[in-house]
C-alpha cells in the first residue's frame, strides 16, 4: 500500500489567511516556504508521495488543504469550508481527490472544515466549532454511518478546529488538549493529554511509522516518545502565525 500526500502551494497572499484566535504577525514568506518543502521532505521521508497542488492570490489560506476533504477507505467527504474566503479552494482538491476516491460533498447552508474531523480506523470524531455548523455534521454523518462509521460529534470551544485539541498518534491513543473539547465522548481510547504549557501541542500528523510534530513543543513530544512512537520534528512556526499546524497542510490517501 502507498500513501498519496497531497499538498498544496503556499499563495502568495498568505499574509492576508483568516485568523480567529491569533493577531497578525508577519509571515516571511520564503522562511515559511522553506518550512513547507522541509514538511513535504519529511511526508516523503515517511513513505508518502507528494502531490503538489498550485495556488494563486485569491486564495491566502490554500496551504492549508486538509480542511477540503476527509478521505475514508470507501470515498471522499468535499467540504464546505465555513469561512466563505476559503470556498474557491474547494474545487482543484475535489478534482485531484476525485481521482482517488468517488467523492460526496456537503452542500450549503451545511458547513464543515476538514480540521473539524478525525478519522480513526472506524470511529470519525467530528467538531462543531466557528467553521462547521450542526448541519455539516449531520451531512457527515448521514454519508458515513451507512459505511459503518460511528460519528461521536462534539463542541469544540477556545480553538479554531477539532483537531488543534485532538488527534491520533495511534490505533488506539489520542493526543488531546481536552481543555478545548471538554464535553468531547473520547470512545474508549487511550488518551495522551498535552504538557499544560503547550496548549497548542495537540495536533500531530500520523504517518508510516511515526508523527510529524512541530519542533516548538518538546515537552508534549518527550511524552508522546515515552509511549514508543517515532516523532519527526517539523518546523512550522511561519505558518503557524496564520493559525495552521501540521495535519492541516496535508490530505493523506492511502491507494
Ligand atoms: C483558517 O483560518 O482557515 C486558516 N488560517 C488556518 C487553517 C488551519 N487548518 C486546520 O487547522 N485544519
Amino acid at each position: 500500500m502507498s500513501t498519496i500526500a497531497l499538498t498544496r502551494e503556499i499563495s502568495p497572499a498568505i499574509q492576508r489567511a483568516e485568523l480567529t484566535y491569533l493577531a497578525r504577525t508577519p509571515i516571511d514568506l520564503e522562511v515559511a516556504r522553506r518550512q513547507h518543502e522541509a514538511y513535504e521532505r519529511a511526508l516523503e521521508g515517511a513513505g508518502c508521495t507528494v502531490q503538489r497542488l498550485s495556488t494563486d492570490s485569491t486564495m491566502p489560506d490554500s496551504v492549508f488543504v486538509e480542511d477540503m476533504a476527509v478521505i475514508f477507505d470507501e470515498l471522499a467527504v468535499i467540504a464546505r469550508p465555513g469561512a466563505e474566503s476559503r470556498r474557491a479552494e474547494v474545487a482543484a482538491v475535489a478534482e485531484a481527490v476525485g481521482h482517488y476516491r468517488p467523492v460526496r460533498r456537503i452542500e450549503g447552508p451545511a458547513t464543515l472544515d476538514g480540521g473539524d474531523v478525525l478519522v480513526v480506523g472506524r470511529t470519525v470524531f467530528a467538531g462543531r466549532s466557528t467553521r462547521t455548523n450542526a448541519a455539516g455534521l449531520a451531512q457527515l454523518r448521514a454519508i458515513v454511518r451507512p459505511l459503518g462509521y460511528e460519528v461521536l460529534a462534539t463542541e469544540v470551544d477556545g480553538c479554531l478546529h477539532l483537531k488543534s485539541a485532538l488527534t491520533a498518534i495511534a490505533d488506539d491513543v489520542l493526543l488531546a488538549n481536552r481543555a478545548w473539547v471538554p464535553s468531547a465522548d473520547l470512545g474508549g481510547f487511550r488518551v495522551m493529554d498535552i504538557d499544560p504549557e503547550e496548549p497548542f501541542g495537540a495536533n500531530a500528523l500520523r504517518v508510516a511509522g511515526g508523527v510529524l510534530y512541530p519542533a516548538t513543543f518538546p515537552r508534549t513530544r518527550q511524552l508522546i516518545e515515552r509511549c514508543g512512537i517515532r516523532v519527526v520534528a517539523v518546523e512550522m512556526s511561519e505558518l503557524a502565525k496564520a493559525e495552521g499546524a501540521v495535519t492541516c497542510c496535508s490530505i493523506l490517501i492511502p491507494t
